[in-house]
């Protein structure tokens, strides 16, 4: 017999799912639009996750297994349909995988009844985040994502190692996993991004080199690194390519987000940096530019961030973060960024590829130095002034 209460929660859910987003009118920056409202939020999680709807075995109808948070999502177009594979977070501070799908990209995301079960084959893995989604030239789909367990060589009950999890699949439904990732000179991964061609005919990733869980260490920003065989994927050497540098975004760290978009210009890469402040690590979105012929090479890289946390996205269970793991870009030149604010809910923001290529390589690199910053900021200013007063 089905609770009562479930019928309550359905419709209120079913207003949710059912509500049209609506561009921020409020916001300008020329290079992108954001949204109203998240594409994802905890509120969007089926309730059958989440509550026993027997009244027998339920006559409070209260949740069982609750859900905490939506947020960090792979993306990917296929079929004419916008999906999401999303980072959800249950009260019990375990992550998993769920598809979510929509018609349009902006709203209207509904989860799949069921969350993906991934093959048990790593028994030292207590939780997994963050896949980014690959449609690969050799025809797969590619998740890569975070996979967490305990680091038994210290007492420290919070110490942990991070490895790169690969699966595959063709449909989002069957799942294969691969052996993790190993980089033989990074003792911990994070933020890996499997590139979506060949690189001199190797499967190229882009990798996070880190010395410890939480801080990079020497790591000294975004490595690339190349392998023979995925299905024993192992990286003997990473170079870097997008570097962390003093006083900017990426000062504690950066990581590889989306899977790099291709354009006649140049791969373009939508990334997160990091830095310190008195409230804790701000987490922002940032772009770059590398060659066509050579995916390390930066050739752009515009100042400063692209996407900062704004209004209520800055609170949440860790506050003052925005962070993007998938982009969809469509042959027709939209491009959808998903990002998720504060690892509490998850938003889009759209642009096109001409506006990304303009961003990126129109904007200018960032001079390390204020007073470098003033001047450029001077010759901007006296270049209007001479347009204003003609
Ligand atoms: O809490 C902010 C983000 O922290 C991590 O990113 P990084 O590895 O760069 O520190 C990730 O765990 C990410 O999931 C999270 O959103």
């Amino acid at each position: 017999m089905i609770h009562e209460k479930y019928y309550e929660l359905a419709k209120k859910q079913e207003e949710l799912l059912n509500r049209d987003n609506q561009k921020d009118t409020e916001f300008y920056n020329g290079i992108y639009d954001r949204y109203i409202y998240p594409v994802l939020t905890r509120e969007h999680a089926p309730i059958i996750w989440q509550y026993d709807l027997d009244k027998r075995t339920n006559p409070y109808f209260q949740e069982r297994l609750g859900i905490n948070a939506v947020f960090n999502s792979g993306a990917i177009y296929l079929d004419g349909k916008y999906y999401l594979v999303a980072r959800v977070e249950g009260n019990d501070r375990k992550s998993f995988f769920a598809v979510a799908e929509s018609d349009n990209g902006i709203d209207h995301f509904r989860f799949w009844d069921h969350p993906i079960l991934l093959p048990d084959t790593c028994p030292e893995e207590v939780n997994v985040y963050d896949m980014r989604l690959t449609k690969h030239e050799d025809g797969y789909i590619y998740g890569v994502f975070c996979s967490e367990s305990k680091d038994k060589s210290s007492n420290d009950l919070s110490a942990a190692v991070a490895a790169a999890g690969i699966v595959r699949t063709k449909d989002l439904k069957k799942w294969e996993r691969l052996p993790n990732l190993k980089t033989l000179n990074s003792p911990q991964q994070r933020n890996v991004v499997l590139h979506p061609e060949f690189v001199n005919g190797k499967y190229a990733f882009y990798t996070r080199p880190m010395d410890d869980f939480i801080d990079t260490g020497s790591g000294g920003g975004i490595g690339f690194g190349l392998c023979e065989d995925i299905t024993n994927a192992v990286i003997d050497e990473e170079i870097i390519t997008s570097k962390r540098k003093y006083h900017t975004i990426t000062e504690v760290k950066n990581g590889a987000g989306a899977v790099p978009i291709k354009t006649d210009k140049g791969w373009i890469h939508i990334a997160h940096g990091v830095r310190n402040t008195a409230a804790g690590l701000r987490y922002v979105i940032y772009a770059f530019a590398t060659a066509l012929d050579d995916p390390t090479k930066v050739i752009a890289e515009p100042s400063g961030m692209m996407i900062g946390p704004r209004g209520w996205e800055r609170v949440g269970d860790v506050s003052n973060v925005v962070f993007t793991n998938g982009a969809i870009a469509k042959e027709n030149g939209e491009v959808y960024i998903y990002y998720a604010s504060s690892d509490t809910r998850l938003f889009v923001a759209t642009t096109t590829i001409d506006k990304l290529v303009d961003y990126v390589f129109m904007t200018p690199e960032d001079p390390l130095r204020s007073v470098e910053c003033v001047a450029q900021r001077c010759d901007l200013v006296d270049r209007n002034l001479a347009l204003l007063n003609k």
